[in-house]
């Protein structure tokens, strides 16, 4: 079965998913990347306005979780012309999702009509909890006087966000997954400070959610990606000023497994394209 080219955007609060869209916005205008703008996007006042922000040395700002903004973008990309569809929404919608386990029309829809999923994950948000199978009862009883952690891990929390989604569009699990396609987006890359790949750094934070998708998925049919869309953070007036200085299409870069620092932000969209 043909697979389609509408893509779905999938984070948590927090995750840097509007501030992918204001920089992918920026890249697309510039037209020096691999997808390039073709005609004017409507419907991106969001988007602008977060472009803006950046473009002033300010943070974009927690998206209200009662939007649902279709961000509709006409682009080329190998002289081919589509329009690249992206949701921004507060992410507070897909935290709901898995706390509630429930959903409404608008996810039926956007995880049926999308077959190309991007799933963005902050790996240095991701807690680590103790692993009794690597280290043993000595260390976990040293431990001990730790405040006990409730509730289930954000691993076992983005598991359950993929299944409630696959549920959502009726795929199933008994075959390995061709459709949707997933890029499992790693943002936020700056904050890790890390030499290891994308997979690595997957593997390392997050073995549950990794063996989950490799037991799940076709190979082919998954990658892995290190993104910083702003390529540091905006907490400092020298920070600002770079930002201030310079335009946002400036900064931000992509971590692929061959290419460690891509300045390409357009070739996120590509890889999911060619998934
Ligand atoms: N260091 C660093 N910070 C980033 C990067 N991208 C985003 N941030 C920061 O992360 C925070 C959240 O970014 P947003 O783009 O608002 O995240 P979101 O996923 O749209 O969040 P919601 O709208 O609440 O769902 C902001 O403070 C950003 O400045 C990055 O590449 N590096
Ligand atoms: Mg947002």
């Amino acid at each position: 079965m043909a697979v389609n080219n509408e893509i779905l955007i999938i984070g948590p609060p927090g995750t840097g998913k509007t501030t992918f869209l204001a920089q992918l916005y920026g890249r697309l205008l510039e037209k020096k990347g691999k997808l390039q703008l073709a005609s004017a996007p409507e419907n991106i006042d969001g988007i602008k306005s977060a472009y803006n922000k950046l473009a002033d040395g300010k943070e974009t700002e927690p998206t209200p979780s009662t939007d649902n903004l279709e961000v509709k973008i006409p682009v080329i990309y190998e002289r081919q012309e589509f329009v690249l569809h992206c949701k921004d929404y507060g992410g507070e919608q897909v935290r709901d999702l898995v706390a509630l386990m429930e959903y409404d029309k608008t996810w039926i829809e956007r995880a049926k009509t999308n077959d190309r999923w991007i799933l963005f994950i902050r790996p240095s948000e991701i807690e680590q909890r103790f692993d009794l199978s690597k280290k043993g009862y000595a260390e976990k009883n040293q431990k001990e006087s730790n405040l006990p952690v409730f509730g289930t891990s954000n691993q076992s929390q983005f598991i359950e966000l993929v299944q409630v989604l696959l549920h959502a569009r009726g795929t199933g699990m008994k075959d390995p997954i061709n459709t949707p396609r997933l890029l499992i987006a790693l943002t936020c890359w700056d904050e890790l400070v890390t030499d290891l790949t994308p997979k690595g750094i997957l593997q390392q934070k997050m073995p549950l959610f990794t063996q989950f998708i490799t037991a799940n998925w076709l190979p082919v049919a998954f990658d892995i990606i290190g993104v910083s869309a702003q390529e540091f953070p905006l907490k400092t007036e020298e920070d600002r000023d770079k930002y201030l200085d310079d335009m946002p299409e400036n900064f931000g870069y992509l971590v692929l497994d061959d290419n460690p620092r891509e300045k390409d932000l357009t070739r996120l969209i590509e890889k999911a394209l060619t998934l």
